[in-house]
């Protein structure tokens, strides 16, 4: 047997999926979801953060919650009856941005973990920051101010890394970490993504970040695919020796350490670096060729595609990072996604089929009622004080405010991401709300494409495990193309196959202006 597990580190959850890829068989075997608030209600967060008092500027989550997840998914990976001495190669992705503080005793820790003991046990000294901020995190706007400055404005850090700075971005986290914090930044041995520390728990050594995560950081020459002295200079004292290398992603870390060997069972499978979650949907979703469109709707709703060269956004309000599958891919983020819809949701005490009725009821153009959906801060466009904009909509009933919140996130996804790909004739949908076609449908209307699924909404996961595979073989001499590695795994869900309404696209064609407009009005761009 030959099979490959993939690992995804998301906002709320911790999803593993196990793929065979033995002789012609093509097939997932393992795929499982571990809810951080139910899972770890110990750690006291929702949807898998912590949000402080501060206007919901500051957003963190606990490393340590994430250690604990990993290894009670391989105890129920070893429960599961799948041998896990088969597994060849293990992979995974995190959320993007966040970042972990380690001290210089962690690199013993990790190297002795002891299979007899939980990791979690083991694991208390390793940290000198007890808390991660993640993407949500907005709270670093001079940070950001000074790293442009001394980059010599947007549009030259937005050539340099792939984008211009964004308070999420790890370089103004460490900032503010180095600054506010200078003892502890001082104890810092090492600053590793979520990504990269979850890879380090599994080799049992500090792994080496790869260009698809190491890209979301405003610190990584995009070009030269590594670190840019000039912004590691302009981010904090003594950063250089504090990050991993950057190597390639299909390089091989080390064998899965004895931990997780000896405490569940695990043979000597290769560790690759662990990519951002959004990187490793592109493999997922099999967006291999530059003019495809992937949209991801989870915690955050990102719009992503491959693309040949790193282009920039002229409009400075998306990304470049490095794909995991070589070259480019450009992503624009947008913060108010599914938590927005679900405040709409809750506010009017519906269930998801309660909206999803709302939707159907409710006429395409809402009457000529906008919305802007900015429940948090925005990050497209970039919008600091929350709180969403009404157009006549005031009094509304419930249906047409839910009808409200879901054309707005599609509009701005269509006008935010015309620099990735004007005109797409098909988008893959993922993430938890890809479960729902009345969005989708609202989705291929706003954009006139067809909207297909992935066949798994865990893309993340199963891009990992892709990737895994990929890495093993090539370890191993096989360089097989991406287009075979994917087949059989990433060809959309045939059950679900949503084409635009071309009444419906009418009228978004007329209203996309006018959303683009009000959008202008408030935020004074
Ligand atoms: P992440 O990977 O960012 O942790 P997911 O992709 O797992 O997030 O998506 C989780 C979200 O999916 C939930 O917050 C929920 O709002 C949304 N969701 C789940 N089912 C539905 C549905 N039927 N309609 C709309 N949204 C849904
Ligand atoms: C992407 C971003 C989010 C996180 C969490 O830039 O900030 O999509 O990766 O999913």
């Amino acid at each position: 047997m030959a099979t490959y597990l993939g690992f995804d580190s998301s906002t709320q959850s911790l999803t593993a999926t196990v793929i065979d890829v033995t002789g012609d068989q093509r097939r997932i075997v393992f795929e499982h979801v571990l809810e951080f608030d139910a899972a770890f209600p110990e750690y006291g967060t929702s949807h898998g953060v912590v949000i402080s008092g501060d206007g919901g500027r500051t957003v963190t989550a606990p490393p340590m919650m994430w250690a604990a997840a990993l290894d009670r998914m391989a105890g129920i990976l070893a429960a599961s009856g799948l041998d896990l001495t088969q597994i060849r190669a293990v992979t995974g992705s995190g959320q993007q941005h966040g970042s972990v503080y380690l001290a210089a005793g962690a690199a013993a820790i990790l190297r002795g973990l002891d299979p007899e003991r939980p990791l979690v046990q083991q694991i208390d000294t390793l940290f000198t920051r007890p808390v991660s901020p993640v993407w949500m995190d907005c709270s670093t706007s001079a940070e950001c101010e000074s790293l442009t400055a001394a980059i010599g404005g947007d549009a030259a850090l937005a050539r340099l890394t792939g984008s211009r700075a964004y308070e999420r971005f790890t370089a103004a986290q460490i900032r503010k970490f180095a600054t506010a914090e200078p003892h502890a930044y001082a104890r810092t041995d090492r600053i590793h993504l979520v990504s990269s520390f979850m890879a380090s728990l599994l080799a049992g050594r500090h792994a080496p970040m790869e260009p698809g995560d190491a890209s979301g950081m405003n610190l990584m020459d995009l070009a030269a695919r590594r670190w840019s002295p000039a912004a590691l200079e302009a981010t904090a004292p003594d950063l250089a020796r504090r990050l991993p290398p950057i190597h390639d992603s299909w390089s091989v870390v080390s064998e899965i350490s004895p931990y997780w060997q000896r405490r569940y069972g695990f043979g000597p499978a290769m560790v690759i670096p662990w990519s951002g979650d959004n990187p490793s949907s592109l493999v997922g979703l099999g967006l291999i060729s530059p003019g495809a469109l992937g949209i991801s709707l989870g915690t955050s709703d990102t719009v992503f595609g491959p693309i040949a060269e790193p282009a920039h956004d002229p409009g400075g309000a998306g990304h470049v990072f490095g794909s995991p599958a070589g070259g480019y891919m450009a992503l624009t983020c947008f913060a108010n996604g599914s938590l927005a819809r679900e405040r709409v949701r809750d506010a009017h005490g519906l269930d998801w089929d309660g909206f999803s009725a709302a939707l159907r009821r409710t006429p395409a153009g809402n009457g000529g009622g906008l919305m802007t959906p900015w429940f948090v801060p925005e990050i497209t466009p970039p919008v600091a004080d929350a709180g969403p904009r009404l157009r006549g909509l005031e009094g509304a009933d419930p249906s047409r405010m839910v009808r409200a919140i879901v054309e707005a996130q599609a509009l701005a996804m269509r006008l935010h991401s015309r620099w990735i790909a004007p005109r797409p004739s098909t988008i893959l949908a993922t993430g938890g709300a890809a479960a729902n076609p009345d969005i989708l449908q609202i989705i291929a209307d706003v954009f006139d494409a067809e909207v297909v699924r992935g066949a798994t909404r865990n893309s993340a996961s199963l891009g990992a495990a892709l990737r895994a595979y990929h890495a093993e073989r090539r370890a191993e001499g096989q360089l097989i193309p991406w287009e075979e590695i994917v087949a059989g795994f990433t060809a959309p869900d045939a059950e679900l196959r949503i084409r635009p309404n071309p009444a419906n696209v009418a009228v978004y064609a007329k209203l996309l202006p006018e959303y683009e407009a009000f959008e202008r009005e408030h935020t004074g761009k």
